[in-house]
């Protein structure tokens, strides 16, 4: 059965496509387009052509499962080419989200019609790629170059009404899409010439005017750019766009593409689309697991985690009610809330409504007992167990029958906490990251009893709240911060051994990461889980935090720091470093770049490999999943253990073993069988 179904309505054909889950562009579908665009043209009585998608939305873009296999004909840009020299007016009528592919099969039509909701976009750049069916060169026709920049070099989508605002889209429909785009094409059916968009030349103008677009448009994204290939091809292939006529322009846009689609980068982003989802699924639960309603929050703790936290819940429409001890410290909390979506909406990402709104979800107070009515609590307070289980042992009390109990703790262990309460089926973990209305990533903290509809509930919320989430076995750390301390150690070792802190962070953001060790322990300050004794100095930032070097905060740190917080390297920190390095009776010595990666991101890879042994993480995607959304490893590396499997795995145990590591054993098996971690 052809997922593509066509029928008559009177003189107006309509092409349907039903490819589930978001009628991917695959095979069939191309085929069964092509064969629908004959049917019309050979019919005499067709006067037009509707497109539509059934189910949750239209073409969501090529099919990506069909990357890296051999390509069966008719490829996407032969299919919209045919749909584009249709002799009838193509009418495209749009719901859900034209992606990629799905937005150039609708600009090869020469009418588009879409519901207000419907989002259009092209993100293959997010898959280390650009729109290569003739999308580079048709959009800046249709919707202008500064947008057409902006939507392919961000990958970023824009709704039908700014659509329609700028001409992408013809009409918003209301009601019955495939009705009113029957009306349409019936309205449209006879005008000559067909309007092309590959032939318009008009919105070009503004480009050729203006030839420093372009360069301004790479000035002004060049930070967020950084490090990846796709942006400036996209940028490249509008060029074209610009500059040459269409057959030649999409002649330079095939030639990007098979360039970028080639690359390592495109296959590590296109890795981690999948890894993304993966992350989502949980094995080894009782099928058909119903999550438990959410419909109110409690937060214990206003302090930035806590209300980080609750600005989740608030942005879902979840009310909240948070807790503290004291009325300073609430105050203090709710303030910087509300100053923090204040700061949001003047930059215009929120209405001044949406602040007030989502204020009145909140209630605030200093009594636990008020949290009885919630669903959820998520207990964010100090990092010291006795501290936690006196609170899970109060919500024990407090909390009514099925309500969820979670802790926020970063490495505390979930178990301990758990057989505080007479419930531990209701604990988990949901550990949020810093800044926590900002970060993406949640690790979901599995307890030993923790319930299955407990884990689907807290995966469901997490999608609710616009975080990944990832399940993660309770051990020290659990994913990200157990593998960040070898790569921390490592890294202090260093600097004893002659390295100096800005040439180690140096070797990793040339690596790709947002920062280095020392800058990052200086931003989350030095002083996180220092014993707090000036007279006790066991190592390096023991003698930094006595010297009261907390980092940022303190505008020192392993850096000095100016009134813009810009970093400089400290000779007050070199000499701590000697100090420590006579005292020690280490020889400083030459270290290179290649043995900072052996030592801080080996090591990384060889904890992996531990926490995948003990089935503290479920597959080595979601440690990518984790690495990328709460540490900034660059995806277009695709995580951790795909940058392991892209070095070899024998090359990292060759180095672990060459520096005296212990190399893990699944670490070592793989190696030596010539297996990889993620593919
Ligand atoms: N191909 C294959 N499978 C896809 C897919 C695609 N394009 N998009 C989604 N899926 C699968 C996904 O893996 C998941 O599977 C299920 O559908 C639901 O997805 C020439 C080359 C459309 C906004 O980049 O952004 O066109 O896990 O969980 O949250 O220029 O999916 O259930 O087994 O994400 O509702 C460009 C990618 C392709 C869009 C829906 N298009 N997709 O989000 O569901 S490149 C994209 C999305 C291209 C041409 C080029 C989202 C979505 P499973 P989901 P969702």
């Amino acid at each position: 059965m052809s997922p593509i179904s066509i029928k008559k309505h009177g003189d107006v054909l309509i092409v349907t496509s039903n490819n589930p889950p978001v009628n991917a562009l695959g095979h069939a579908v191309r085929e069964g387009l092509v064969a629908a665009i004959a049917e019309a043209d050979g019919d005499a009585g067709v006067k037009a052509v509707v497109i539509l998608c059934q189910g949750q939305t239209f073409f969501a873009g090529a099919d990506i499962t069909e990357f890296g296999k051999p390509m069966q004909l008719p490829m996407l840009p032969t299919v919209v080419d045919i749909i584009e020299n249709c002799t009838k007016p193509v009418v495209a009528a749009i719901h859900g989200t034209a992606f990629g592919g799905g937005l150039e099969v609708a600009l090869a039509s020469h009418y588009r019609v879409a519901v207000p909701s419907a989002k259009l976009g092209v993100p293959e750049v997010k898959l280390g790629l650009l729109p290569g069916a003739g999308g580079t060169q048709r959009l800046p026709r249709v919707a202008g170059v500064g947008k057409a920049l902006e939507m392919a070099a961000t990958g970023n989508p824009i709704g039908a009404k700014e659509a329609c605002a700028i001409g992408l889209v013809d009409r918003l429909i209301e009601g019955d899409l495939e009705q009113h785009a029957v009306a349409f094409a019936d309205e449209v059916k006879a005008v000559r010439p067909i309007p092309k968009s590959s032939e318009r030349d008009d919105k070009l103008a503004e480009a050729r005017a203006n030839p420093g677009i372009f360069d301004e448009f790479r000035k002004a994204n060049a930070r967020r750019f950084k490090g990846f290939d796709a942006p400036e091809a996209n940028v490249k292939a509008i060029e074209a766009a610009v500059a040459k006529p269409y057959a030649e322009g999409v002649l330079d846009e095939r030639r990007l593409f098979m360039e970028l689609m080639t690359g390592s980068q495109a296959r590590a982003q296109q890795y981690f689309f999948f890894a993304e989802r993966k992350a989502a699924k949980i094995e080894g639960l009782p099928e058909g697991t119903q999550p438990r309603d959410i419909r109110r929050v409690g937060v214990i703790g206003a302090g930035t985690m806590g209300g980080g936290i609750s600005m989740n819940f608030l942005g879902a429409g979840i009310p909240v009610t948070i807790v503290e001890m004291a009325k300073e410290a609430l105050d203090r909390g709710t303030g910087t809330m509300r100053k923090n979506y204040e700061a949001s909406a003047a930059k215009g990402r929120m209405s001044a409504d949406q602040v007030e709104g989502a204020m009145a979800l909140l209630t605030p107070t200093l009594k636990i007992e008020d949290l009885a009515d919630c669903d959820l609590i998520i207990e964010a307070a100090f990092e010291n167990m006795d501290v936690k289980k006196e609170i899970f042992g109060k919500l024990d009390a407090i909390a009514g029958p099925g309500a969820i109990l979670a802790s926020n703790t970063s490495y505390l262990n979930i178990d301990e906490i758990a057989a505080s309460t007479s419930r531990p089926q209701d604990v988990l973990g949901l550990h949020f990251f810093s800044p926590a209305n900002v970060m993406k990533l949640l690790e979901v903290v599995r307890g030993a009893k923790t319930a299955p509809d407990v884990l689907v509930t807290a995966m469901q919320l997490a999608k609710r709240i616009k975080k990944v989430a990832v399940v993660a076995g309770v051990c020290h750390g659990f994913i990200g911060n157990r593998m960040l301390m070898p790569r921390q150690m490592e890294a202090t070792k260093l600097l004893l051994e002659g390295a100096t802190p800005e040439q180690i962070d140096k070797v990793h953001v040339e690596f790709g990461m947002p920062m280095g060790p020392f800058q990052m322990a200086d931003l989350a300050g030095v002083d996180i889980g220092w014993h707090r004794d000036p007279g006790r100095i066991e190592n390096i930032r023991d003698a930094l935090c006595a010297a009261d070097r907390w980092g940022q905060k303190k505008g020192a740190g392993f850096y000095d720091y100016d009134d813009k917080r810009r970093p400089t390297p400290s000779p007050v920190v070199a000499g701590i470093i000697e100090e420590f390095r006579a005292r020690e009776g280490v020889e400083k010595r030459e270290i290179s770049d290649q043995e900072i990666v052996e030592r801080t991101l080996y090591t990384m890879v060889n904890e992996g490999a531990r926490i995948l042994e003990e089935g503290m993480a479920q597959r080595a995607s979601d440690i990518d999943v984790v690495w990328v959304y709460g540490y900034g490893w660059p995806v277009y590396r695709g995580g951790p253990m795909f940058w392991a499997d892209s070095e070899g795995l024998a090359k990292i145990v060759e180095g672990l073993e060459r520096r005296g590591f212990e190399v893990a054993q699944l670490l070592a098996k793989k190696a030596e069988a010539g297996e990889k971690f993620t593919r």
